[in-house]
């Protein structure tokens, strides 16, 4: 049976492309700063993004992590999003490596409001952190793949101006929003002093993810990455990967997002299923899902047994399903009937 895997767009394999530039990279020792491969990827990210430079990360967590890091010390304080990747699952790195405090905001669909990020700022005293870095997230995982628009990162881009604030984007899936907005990932870019993406999720490279920002900041965030067990030898035999990543997967995201509407429509209104198609705007579904029959753990290993992969959600209610390049229609289509042919029964 045919393992139809909608678990997350991490799980792309590299394409025949990749495998053969991977096979003949040039590499060389890149902790020594002398692999071709990987300086032309970092090269390519910080132009595309209009920064000075770039840094190859092994993860998307780490390439946070470094900007967090590096754009604070200890007594501060961060604002972020309260559903966002940054706070949710790294807020113990925040502590753990930065030791600074995460003060999370709510927002609509990953947009915070301006005026509450302002009110949040902490002007310090004694008493409490100073607040000198905001982090945004675009596309936003936990809002189903929401795309945040460009005029509220401008909002925020003016807010952290006034305060002195710095601010990073984990742009994780930066490209996703691109393909929605038809905003080029540069306009997102130049609204934020940071940015780290993935070379690795919808863009199919096996590893990696960029941070991009100025020359100091990466610098500087060059010596944390060692710190952090980061520092990779012939990696340009990854960075290949990369290359064709950045290059030439943007250009199909649109059809991963066409499938996305396509399922959100074929499982909507189904028994337990609690989806609005109509707020799927990239490749990331998530849904409540409560049916008397099936806690979500147990429906989510009825689909597996059926040969479909589906996540419980974070929220721990509901399920996610992402779709990237290695599901096609057919996959869409068979997860429609398992589906049906659970929940109709
Ligand atoms: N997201 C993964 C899981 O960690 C949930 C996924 O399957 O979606 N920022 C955002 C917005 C992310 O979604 C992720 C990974 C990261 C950062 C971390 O990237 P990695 O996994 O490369 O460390």
């Amino acid at each position: 049976m045919k393992y139809s895997d909608f678990r997350s767009d991490t799980v792309t394999k590299p394409t025949d492309k990749m495998r053969r530039a991977m096979a003949e990279a040039e590499v060389g020792d890149d902790v020594i700063g002398v692999d071709p491969t990987v300086q032309k990827l970092e090269t390519l990210a910080a132009s595309i993004m209009g920064k000075e430079a770039a840094l190859f990360c092994p993860s998307g967590t780490m390439g946070n992590s470094i900007a967090v890091k590096t754009w604070t010390h200890e007594l501060q304080e961060v604002i972020v999003e309260a559903k966002s990747h940054i706070f949710n699952l790294e807020s113990t790195h925040l502590t753990f490596i930065s030791r600074v405090t995460p003060r999370p905001l709510a927002s609509n669909r990953g947009a915070m409001d301006p005026d509450e990020v302002e009110r949040a700022i902490k002007i310090p005293n004694v008493h409490t952190p100073e607040t000198t870095l905001l982090c945004v997230e675009n596309t936003h995982n936990n809002w189903g793949g929401a795309v945040v628009p460009l005029s509220n990162f401008q909002a925020l881009r003016r807010v952290a101006d006034r305060h002195g604030l710095r601010l990073h984007l984990d742009g994780a899936r930066i490209y996703n929003a691109s393909a929605a907005s038809g905003v080029p990932v540069l306009e997102y870019a130049k609204c934020v002093d940071s940015i780290m993406f993935c070379l690795s999720k919808g863009l199919s490279a096996p590893i990696g993810s960029m941070l991009a920002g100025p020359r100091n900041f990466i610098d500087f965030g060059r010596r944390i990455r060692k710190a952090l067990g980061g520092g990779m030898r012939q990696v340009g035999i990854i960075a290949a990967a990369g290359l064709i990543a950045l290059t030439e997967m943007p250009a199909r995201l649109a059809e991963d997002h066409a499938r996305a509407k396509t399922l959100a429509r074929g499982i909507a209104g189904l028994p337990g299923v609690q989806l609005n198609p109509a707020e799927i705007e990239t490749n990331i579904i998530i849904f409540g899902f409560e049916h008397p029959r099936f806690p979500v753990p147990a429906f989510v290993a009825e689909l597996a047994r059926r040969g479909i992969g589906v996540l419980g959600a974070p929220s721990g209610a509901g399920i996610r399903m992402v779709t990237h390049k290695d599901v096609d229609d057919a996959d869409v289509e068979a997860a429609i009937a398992a589906f049906r042919a659970i929940l109709a029964g």
